[in-house]
């Protein structure tokens, strides 16, 4: 196999690679290998350098030093190292849906904001939940107090957070029992910092339990505000078709694409790109017209919204400069690597780098800040740039593979399972039916990053492929979403390739593809309303954790991804990790995330880097819990065999 595909798994990614080889453009794959070998401390979480007596390090082996200069074990140092990254993620996820909120509270105080309210349904039905009175009064009135309270969940000092109320009973009893329910989403983000540093807490399982509590307040908070309020002002997707893949650059026209994770910007960037004189000024350039593509998440926000094409995920962002097609990458925040920089400082590419929050700046980029008061002038000011830029645009240099793949996105708790049911059937009772039947076997959530660690895609295409053949219907969102796409996996067509006969069933009598793109990273909100929706239903148990579904992340990454894992874990969904957490230098950490938290939340973590294998025991899970519901086994043949009763449990 030449280096290129045993890089990637995505032929486009693949092609790009082997054009570029031999050239200066460095990327992600060859940085990865220049580290080689990374350190194994760091690996395992036993490397500390919290204070300046530090850095220590841990003997993995159990000889000496068994001990960081202020006592602290490899169990406290790993627990500490871990929660440390649920920190970052969550504060990442729920900056986002602050900056959300704080752009629905500026929308009502203005009727000139360039912001407005375009889901009446959804911003009513929150006012509702919220006890938020809407009787005669005007629409931006209920928009200013549903974007109070939310803004309120953030600095929240007691109580508990608002939308944790939303979990299943018997989920939140577990919560409470284990002294997690959070308070308000900040909160719980300091605590930890108090709690890691030096000389505060020092037990490895209370430490872990404040990560879940913060997890939890991103989970059921900062990401739900972000997906709830960001379908408030840009109204909640519908199902909607696109393209994946380099080849939705276009050779002839202005390309532009934002990348990132917030969809204030990107929306702004898209009606700008709408605008005549924009387009008259692009064909005067030369061009044909304005192209927008996206990478990463903001990308599949505005998949979601408007069917914006996705030009690639996480590891394809340098190969999309290294095109030579792009006139403007435009980045705000999030999973933006800093090498971008310096690939535009190499010259070989015409492409200008536009950064746009004030908490991301980036080396050799031009910095235009977006500010949400004056946000269609600032896109504007960003397009025209772009379109400025196509004359400089060298088209012997432009290398655009043709691969881009059909899809159906825009799937959501509130419209994804009621098609099951046909417009006059509007419940969660055709899917839970489904289940129990055996026609359906259970629900996957396959989510996350890339990581050059592994091959770009492999897990996230192979694991999804197991598990549709095996009857598991598939919900993804983030890079996996993007992978799926581009190998043709969110297509309605997908179902009678690769399903399995009961779900080709479902997916047949309904239209819909087998594997069901929910959106974003902040849009994981969107599965734990699944989840939650599905034991409302009835028939599947009394929590999230009676259900037979799993969670995964094949390939994953961030510090963000570590959040998410944990809010699943915490919510009851048994979690298959292919980059094991970094905590296998203490057993005690190692033992309370792969078992103890199974005891206390109903889910659990496993590490298992062979996609397939990963699939497989999720599937185990998902028969576990069959079982344990009294649910037969698969209505049709499937070629996962599910083993015995005594065969599963053996498995643990
Ligand atoms: Fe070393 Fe303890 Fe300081 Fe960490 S906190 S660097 S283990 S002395
Ligand atoms: S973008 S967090 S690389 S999924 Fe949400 Fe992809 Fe992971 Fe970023």
């Amino acid at each position: 196999m030449k280096v290129s595909d045993e890089r990637s798994a995505d032929p486009a990614s693949a092609e790009m690679l082997e054009h570029i080889s031999g050239r200066a453009v460095q990327t992600a794959w060859d940085r990865h290998e220049a580290q080689q070998p990374q350190c194994g401390f760091g690996q395992l979480g036993i490397c500390c350098r919290i204070c300046t007596m530090g850095p220590c390090r841990i003997d993995p082996f159990g000889g000496e030093p068994s001990m960081g200069v202020c006592g602290a074990d490899a169990d406290i140092i790993a627990a500490r190292n871990l929660i440390r990254m649920i920190a970052s993620g969550a504060s990442a996820h729920s900056d986002h849906g602050r900056d959300v909120a704080h752009t629905l509270l500026e929308a009502s105080r203005s009727e000139e904001s360039d912001y407005q309210v375009n889901d009446e349904i959804k911003l009513r039905a929150l006012a509702m939940e919220l006890d938020v009175p809407t009787e005669g009064r005007e629409l931006r009135e209920i928009a200013r107090d549903v974007a109070e309270i939310c803004f309120a969940q953030f600095g929240r000092q007691e109580g508990e957070l608002t939308f944790a109320a939303r979990a299943p009973r018997d989920q939140r009893d577990r919560w409470h029992r284990a002294g997690v329910m959070p308070r308000g989403v900040d909160r719980e983000i300091v605590e930890i910092m108090h709690r890691t540093h030096i000389g505060v807490d020092n037990d490895p399982v209370n430490l872990i339990l404040q990560g879940v509590r913060a997890a939890l307040a991103d989970g059921w908070g900062g990401s739900m505000i972000a997906t709830d309020l960001s379908d408030v002002l840009f109204r909640t997707p519908e199902w909607i078709t696109s393209r994946a893949n380099l080849g939705v650059l276009d050779p002839n026209a202005v390309n532009l694409i934002v990348h990132g994770h917030e969809p204030t910007l990107s929306e702004m960037i898209l009606a700008a790109t709408q605008k005549k004189d924009l387009i008259e000024l692009a064909k005067s350039k030369g061009a044909t017209g304005i192209n927008l593509g996206g990478i990463c998440c903001t990308a599949n926000e505005i998949l979601m919204r408007h069917g914006i094409p996705i030009a690639g995920n996480f590891l394809q962002q340098e190969l999309a400069i290294a095109t030579g097609a792009v006139e403007a990458m435009i980045v705000d925040v999030q999973c933006i690597m800093p090498a971008l920089g310096k690939l535009i400082d190499l010259k070989d590419y015409h492409t200008k780098l536009i950064s746009t929050s004030p908490k991301a700046k980036f080396p050799f980029a031009e910095h235009i800040e977006f500010d949400e008061s004056r946000a269609m002038e600032i896109a504007v000011r960003i397009v025209r740039q772009a379109v400025e830029n196509f004359p400089n645009r060298d088209k012997d240099k432009v290398h655009i593979p043709e691969q881009s793949n059909p899809l159906v996105a825009g799937f959501t708790a509130e419209n994804v399972f009621t098609a099951l049911g046909g417009r006059y059937r509007p419940s969660y009772r055709p899917l839970n039916d489904a289940i129990i039947s055996g026609r359906i076997r259970g629900v996957a959530g396959v989510v996350g990053c890339n990581n050059p660690k592994v091959r770009h895609d492999y897990g996230h295409v192979e694991m999804t492929k197991e598990l549709i053949a095996n009857d598991v219907l598939v919900a993804v969102t983030g890079c996996t979403a993007v992978a799926d796409a581009k190998a043709g996996l969110l297509c309605p067509e997908a179902a009678l390739e690769y399903a399995g006969e009961g779900l080709q069933e479902i997916c047949r009598a309904v239209g819909i593809p087998p594997v069901l793109h929910l959106g974003s990273c902040v849009d994981n909100s969107r599965i734990l309303m699944v989840l939650t929706n599905m034991v409302a239903e009835g028939g599947l148990g009394e929590s999230i954790a009676d259900l037979p579904v799993a969670g995964a992340a094949p390939e994953w990454m961030s510090e963000k991804a570590v959040s998410i894992g944990f809010y699943v874990v915490a919510s009851g969904v048994y979690t298959v990790l292919g980059e094991p957490l970094p905590v296998q230098g203490s057993r005690v950490v190692t033992d309370f995330v792969t078992k103890g938290m199974e005891g206390l939340f109903g889910g659990k973590f496993a590490f298992e880097s062979d996609p397939i294998k990963a699939a497989r025991l999720m599937m185990d899970h998902i028969d576990r819990k069959r079982q344990a519901l009294h649910l037969p086994g698969p209505m049709y043949e499937v070629p996962y065999v599910p083993r015995t009763k005594a065969e599963v449990k053996a498995a643990g």
